[in-house]
C-alpha cells in the first residue's frame, strides 16, 4: 500500500512538476514577446526622437521673437548687489528670466546712492545694471525675512549671489541647506579668488585687474602696471557666470539636480588675458618678436612686459594720430600692418617701393623696423580725420578702427537700431541712455525695461509668487523684516 501511494504521489509530483515547467515556459514567453514589444516601441521612439531632432517639440511656427524668451520659466533669486552680479542677473532677466532682487530695506544695493548724478534718484550706477528686474526688500536676518526667502528659495530655479566670502553662510544660507530646500536649485556666486590662499578676500574691479594678469600687462614699459576703463573684472566675470548658470539649467534637464556655480574675478580677467600667458610661455624661446621693444634692441627679462598699444596678435598694429590730434584727444586710429593688405597699405601711404624692396616686403623682414613702419603710415593718417582714414582704408580690407570717445558711441544711430545703445524712461529719473544686450538671439528679442525702485515689487511678490494670503503679509510687514517700500515717483534719501 505504502509503495502504491508513493507511486501515486511521485506520479502527481511530476504531473504538478510538468504544469510548472509549461507556465514557467509559457511565462518566458509572454517576457520575450514583452521585451521584444517593447525593444519595438522603444526603437520607435528613438526614431521618433531622431526625427524630431532628439525629443524637442516640432519648430514651431511662430514669427520669429514670438516664442517666447530664451529663459521664459526660470526664477532667479537675485542677492547680487555692486556691478558683478547685477551684470549677470540682468543678462538673464534679458533672456526672460524671472529675476527677483533681494535688497536690504531702507537702502538696497549701495549702488543705488553710489556716484549720483541726480539728488535723490536711484543712479545711473544702479540703473543700468538692474534692468528688467523685479525688487523685493527683506532683511535677510531676520525671523520673519528668513522665512519669506526659505519660501523665494523653494520656488526658484537659481540663487545667484556676489556677497563676500561667508556672508551668505552667515545668512544661514549654506550650500547644503539651500540644496536641502530645493534641491533642483542652481546656486551661483562670484568671488574675488578661488579656493586658496586669498580665498576670504573681499576685491573690487581694480584689484581683481591687477590679480589677473590684465594691468601687469597693460601701459607702456617705461610706465606703471595701468588698469583698463573696460571692466573686465566685473561685467567680465559677471558673464562669465551667466554661461555658468546657462550650463547648469541645461545639465538639471538631464540631472533633476542643481549644482554650485563659482567664478572667481581673477580667473575671469586671467581667462581674457589668455594670449598674455601665451607671450609668457613663448619668452622662454626667444623674444617677442611682434613686440615694439623687439624692433627697438630692448632686451625682453623673464616676464611678459607691457606692450603700449602693440597689437595682441600676430599682426602689428599701432594707434596713430590722425587730422585734428592736437585739440580732440581720440582723434587715432588703430592700424593694423596685416600681411595679406601690405600691397594696399603702401600704396595708400605713398610707399610702393616698400612691396618689393627686401627691407620691408616680408613680415619677417617688417618686424624690426616697426616704429619706423608706423611713422611713416602716422604721416599719412595725420593728413585725415579718423573717419575719413577709416573710409579710405576700408575700401582696401586694411584692418583699422577710429578711437570712439562715449559721446560719440551715445550719438552713434547704428548702435541705437541694433538695440545696443537703448534709452530708457525712469519714473524719478526720467531718460537715460544705457548698453542693451550685446547678445542678439533671433528668437529672443530683448526689451530693455527700467530698473526697479527699493522694494517696488515686495508686496506682488509675496502675493503672487508665493501665495501668502493678507493676513500672512501683514504678520510679516508689521514685524519689520521687509522696511518700507519705495512707492512709484517717491525719492529715496540724497
Ligand atoms: N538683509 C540683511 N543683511 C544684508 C542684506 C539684507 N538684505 N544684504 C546684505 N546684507 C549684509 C550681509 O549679510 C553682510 O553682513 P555680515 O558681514 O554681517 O554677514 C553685509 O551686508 C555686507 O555684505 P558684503 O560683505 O558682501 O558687502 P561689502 O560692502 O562689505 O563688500 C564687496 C562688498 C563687493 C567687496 C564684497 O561683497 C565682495 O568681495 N564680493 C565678492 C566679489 C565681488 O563680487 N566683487 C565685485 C564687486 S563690484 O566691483
Amino acid at each position: 500500500m505504502a509503495t502504491k501511494s508513493k507511486a501515486k504521489k511521485s506520479k502527481a509530483a511530476s504531473r504538478k512538476a510538468s504544469a510548472r515547467t509549461v507556465k514557467t515556459k509559457s511565462r518566458a514567453v509572454k517576457a520575450k514577446t514583452r521585451a521584444v514589444a517593447a525593444k519595438r516601441r522603444n526603437g520607435n521612439a528613438v526614431a521618433a526622437k531622431r526625427k524630431n531632432g532628439n525629443g524637442l517639440p516640432p519648430p514651431s511656427r511662430k514669427p520669429w521673437g514670438a516664442a517666447g524668451k530664451a529663459l521664459e520659466g526660470v526664477r532667479v533669486l537675485d542677492f547680487t548687489h555692486v556691478q558683478s552680479g547685477p551684470t549677470c542677473t540682468q543678462l538673464l532677466a534679458w533672456f526672460g528670466a524671472d529675476v527677483i532682487k533681494v535688497e536690504r530695506p531702507g537702502s538696497g544695493d549701495i549702488t543705488r546712492t553710489q556716484l549720483r548724478d541726480i539728488p535723490g534718484v536711484d543712479s545711473l550706477y544702479f540703473t543700468m545694471l538692474n534692468h528688467n528686474k523685479r525688487s523685493i526688500t527683506i532683511d535677510t536676518k531676520h525671523p520673519q525675512g528668513k522665512r519669506v526667502l526659505e519660501a523665494l528659495i523653494k520656488v526658484s530655479d537659481v540663487l545667484v549671489e556676489n556677497f563676500a566670502p561667508g556672508v551668505l553662510d552667515r545668512m544661514g544660507l549654506t550650500w547644503e541647506y539651500i540644496h536641502k530646500l530645493n534641491p533642483r536649485m542652481i546656486v551661483a556666486s562670484v568671488k574675488g579668488f578661488g579656493p586658496g590662499p586669498y580665498e576670504d578676500c573681499k576685491v573690487y574691479e581694480n584689484i581683481a585687474q591687477c590679480t589677473g594678469g590684465a594691468a601687469s600687462t597693460t601701459g607702456f614699459r617705461d610706465g606703471p602696471p595701468l588698469v583698463t576703463g573696460a571692466q573686465i573684472g566685473d561685467s567680465g566675470t559677471g558673464l562669465h557666470l551667466a554661461l555658468g548658470i546657462v550650463a547648469a539649467l541645461y545639465q538639471r534637464q538631464r540631472t533633476g539636480r542643481g549644482q554650485r556655480v563659482l567664478c572667481a574675478m581673477q580667473d575671469g580677467v586671467l581667462n581674457l588675458c589668455r594670449v598674455k600667458l601665451r607671450d609668457q610661455q613663448r619668452l622662454k624661446h626667444g623674444p617677442l618678436k611682434e613686440y615694439s621693444q623687439y624692433g627697438e634692441g630692448i632686451p625682453f627679462g623673464d616676464t611678459v612686459p607691457r606692450a603700449g598699444n602693440d597689437s595682441g596678435g600676430g599682426q602689428p598694429g599701432w594707434i596713430l594720430k590722425c587730422k585734428g590730434w592736437e585739440t580732440d584727444p581720440n582723434a587715432y586710429i588703430y592700424f593694423i600692418a596685416q600681411a595679406p593688405v601690405w600691397g594696399a597699405i603702401c600704396d595708400v601711404i605713398g610707399e610702393p617701393g616698400w612691396k618689393t624692396d627686401p627691407e620691408y616686403a616680408t613680415p619677417e623682414a617688417r618686424l624690426p623696423k616697426l616704429r619706423k613702419i608706423f611713422d611713416r603710415i602716422e604721416q599719412w593718417t595725420m593728413t585725415k580725420t579718423k573717419f575719413e582714414a577709416m573710409e579710405i582704408l576700408n575700401k582696401y580690407d586694411i584692418p583699422c578702427g577710429p578711437i570712439l570717445s562715449m559721446k560719440e558711441l551715445a550719438e552713434d544711430e547704428s548702435l541705437r537700431k541694433t538695440g545696443t545703445i537703448v534709452e530708457v524712461d525712469h519714473p524719478t529719473r526720467g531718460k537715460y541712455l544705457t548698453v542693451g544686450n550685446p547678445i542678439k538671439l533671433s528668437d529672443s528679442i530683448t526689451e530693455v525695461k527700467r530698473s526697479p525702485l527699493l522694494g517696488e515689487h515686495t508686496d506682488e511678490i509675496l502675493k503672487n509668487v508665493l501665495g501668502f494670503k493678507a493676513h500672512e503679509i501683514a504678520e510679516i510687514k508689521a514685524s519689520g523684516a521687509l522696511g518700507a517700500p519705495q512707492e512709484a515717483g517717491q525719492k529715496n534719501a540724497a
